[in-house]
């Protein structure tokens, strides 16, 4: 019988929680002995795999996605529109994540407190003008090999826009630069073949030295990052389909719901893409133009449900190993997770490769993961369907604005 990806992880994430938690009951002793010669090393290596493919990523898919985005000249009225609404709802995502989290604590369960790991400092945060003139790396290599984010987004921004800018004489560059992230999107689906041996071995081992504790904290985070997705698409798209679109927002999701359960169901926007545009376009009445234009671009740099994510867990995790996040170290996380969804393609688990990132845009440690490791799948599946949804509705939001402006143009009015 083959079973897939999603049901090998969950099936994992239930045999670690339910192993972890006998072990931490009944046997603490035998767990101390298996932890560092089994739990931990799976774990480990799963997050090494992870976070040997973040500064690779980032950096050639944000030099894809701004060289996509073009000269702003040429990207026109149809294009600076979709990238403002893009932007513009992502950050409203992001912060919505944020807030939900600080409302509700996932992280600080009674019980749960990773700041004594072993190898875990806490450093002090910079203040957000540092950060921010810093972010121009005086050299680009030393800022990949130190993975300084920021720094290396602001370097594939530039080469971006070179490319574009220097058009024909570059383009062999830029064919290089597709291969190259081409290659880098089939590593992620390589290394989430490890994902279900990762996943049991870290949450074996939270749960194992944790107990129950760890259980409560990971269904909370799992709950507020389900909470923040809901509000998102009933506030964020649910307004704009309503005050832009002029459109009813429970027609909208009543007739998109195929294209979202299919999200769901892949965890992948760019493998339901052919989906969402042709339910855009015959169900939502999406001209094709826009369509064709709108939802592929979206599906590469606009993943509010994943910013959402990666807000809370960004929260949960700093609760979790006793930081305080400060107030120029969330704008950085909002930075963070916005740029760098610009390039990254809608393929399953690439918002835990990003999550790496901004956690270490903020000296968190990767190893906070562990705890929510298991359970992200499931928040992948409805993550993405929250994605392309934000991509149809920024679609339909277009389309309806480019209509008004055609009678418009026809009527002879300004
Ligand atoms: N699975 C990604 C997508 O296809 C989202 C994510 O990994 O967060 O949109």
């Amino acid at each position: 019988m083959k079973f897939n990806l999603t049901t090998k992880i969950i099936t994992a994430l239930i045999l670690g929680a339910v192993v972890g938690l006998i072990l931490n009951i009944f046997a603490k002793d035998l767990f101390d002995i298996l932890d560092p010669y089994l739990f931990t090393p799976l774990g480990k290596i799963f997050l090494n795999l992870i976070s040997m493919l973040v500064v690779p990523i980032v950096f050639l898919s944000i030099v894809l996605g701004s060289a996509g985005l073009g000269d702003p000249k040429k990207l026109g009225r149809i294009g600076l529109k979709t990238i403002v609404y893009f932007l513009l709802t992502t950050c409203i995502a992001i912060v919505i994540g944020l807030t939900l989290a600080y409302i509700i604590d996932p992280g600080l369960v009674e019980g749960i407190d990773a700041s004594q790991s072993e190898g875990f400092k806490t450093e002090e945060a910079p203040p957000v003008g540092e950060t921010l003139m810093n972010i121009i790396p005086k050299n680009p290599l030393t800022a990949m090999t130190e993975g300084n984010m920021l720094q290396i987004i602001a370097f594939a921004i530039f080469i971006g826009f070179g490319l574009t800018a220097l058009g024909e004489k570059t383009k062999g560059i830029l064919k290089l630069v597709e291969q190259g992230n081409d290659l880098m999107m089939y590593l992620v689906t390589l290394v989430m073949k490890f994902a279900p041996y990762g996943t049991f071995g870290l949450i074996a081992s939270a749960i194992g030295s944790q107990g129950s504790s760890a259980l409560k904290a990971m269904w909370l985070y799992f709950v507020v990052v389900l909470a923040a997705l809901i509000v998102h698409a009933i506030i964020t798209y649910g307004g704009t389909i309503f005050l832009l679109a002029k459109k009813n927002p429970i027609w909208f999701f009543k007739n998109f719901s195929p294209a979202m359960s299919v999200g769901f169901s892949t965890s992948s926007s760019n493998a339901t893409l052919p989906i969402s545009m042709d339910v855009a376009q015959q169900r939502l009445g999406v001209s094709k133009s826009v369509s064709s234009f709108v939802q592929p671009l979206g599906a590469t740099i606009n993943m509010d449900g994943t910013a959402i994510m990666q807000g809370v867990a960004t929260v949960f995790i700093s609760q979790v190993y006793n930081v305080d996040l400060s107030m120029e170290q969330l704008i950085t996380v909002v930075l963070t997770a916005v740029l760098a969804s610009i390039g990254t393609a809608g393929v399953p688990g690439v918002g835990l490769i990003l999550l790496a990132m901004v956690l270490s845009s903020v000296n968190l440690p990767v190893e906070g993961i562990g705890l929510i490791l298991g359970i992200d799948r499931l928040l992948d599946m409805a993550r993405t369907s929250i994605n392309i949804s934000g991509d149809a509705a920024c679609a339909l939001f277009v389309s309806e604005s480019e209509k008004k402006r055609t009678i418009k143009i026809q009527r002879g009015e300004s």
